[in-house]
């Protein structure tokens, strides 16, 4: 890593791939594979949770139709650039197998990362603000460990299936009016601890799932919500220039300072 510059970060989330794709997917997975591109340039590219609408691990058995995107993956390893991957209440099970093919460094739901003298707070943000308890369910039975002993049990068409549907359901949960979702993230932070209590060691918080963007700011401190890579292409980028959330189709690139 080149230490005369701060490091870059790129930031996405929410891009719920699916594994098969629609014509307007292909157009997302296109730019997806783009930002790739952008990213190898970057010191670290943080996956913030949903970019697969499913996933699941066999032990002999491996998906098919993501292959485009884990390759955009395998550039952005290759260039020397740190994978983070923070689970999503549609890809927690993704974080096995991003290790063994990244090198991923996998980060629990909440969790720090440092960069130049920033300490970035990382979560997906299921459940965050309380949106909705159906939600709720849903991401209470993918993380725990009971519903993946019975996921296992499933035949994976019928997982598939089964997760299409409630996916559709938890999608609906999530999108609560933009208005709401930024009332209740201002309340959440203004509850957080002050930087200098026990829990409060953090200065930006970046979350995802919401699927719209927004940041928000107290006590010094920002929060910072991904849009999401669905309708509007997002993603979040901190660099000398500090935080800022861009739009892969309507912002010029940043244009990073070369690598040592
Ligand atoms: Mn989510």
């Amino acid at each position: 890593m080149n230490h005369s510059r701060p490091p870059t970060v790129i930031f996405v989330a929410d891009s719920h791939f699916h594994l098969r794709p629609d014509a307007s997917e292909e157009r997302r997975r296109d730019r997806f594979c783009e930002l790739c591109a952008l990213a190898r340039d970057a010191d670290h590219l943080v996956l913030l949770g949903d970019i697969f609408d499913f996933w699941f691990d066999y032990p002999h058995f491996r998906l098919r139709g993501y292959e485009e995107i884990l390759h955009g993956l395998d550039a952005v390893r290759a260039a020397g650039c740190t994978l983070h991957f923070v689970g999503g209440n549609h890809d927690v099970w993704a974080a096995g197998y991003l290790r063994e093919r990244y090198g991923c460094d996998i980060r629990p739901p909440q969790s720090l990362l440092a960069v130049a003298d920033r300490r970035v707070l990382l979560c997906h943000g299921d459940g965050l603000f309380k949106l909705d308890w159906a939600y709720g369910a849903f991401r209470a039975l993918v993380r725990a460990r009971a519903g993946i002993a019975l996921a296992k049990a499933l035949h994976p068409e019928f997982l598939f299936a089964l997760s299409t549907w409630l996916s559709g359901r938890s999608r609906c949960a999530t999108r609560d009016d933009s208005a709401t979702i930024e009332r209740r993230a201002a309340a959440w932070l203004a509850r957080q601890p002050a930087p200098e209590e026990p829990g409060g060691a953090w200065d930006l918080m970046v979350i995802g799932h919401v699927h719209h963007g927004f940041t928000a700011s107290d006590r010094g401190r920002t929060l910072a919500a991904l849009p999401g890579w669905l309708d509007r292409l997002g993603y979040g980028l901190l660099d000398a220039d500090g935080f800022r959330l861009l739009d892969f189709d309507r912002d010029p690139p940043p244009r990073f300072p070369a690598r040592a």
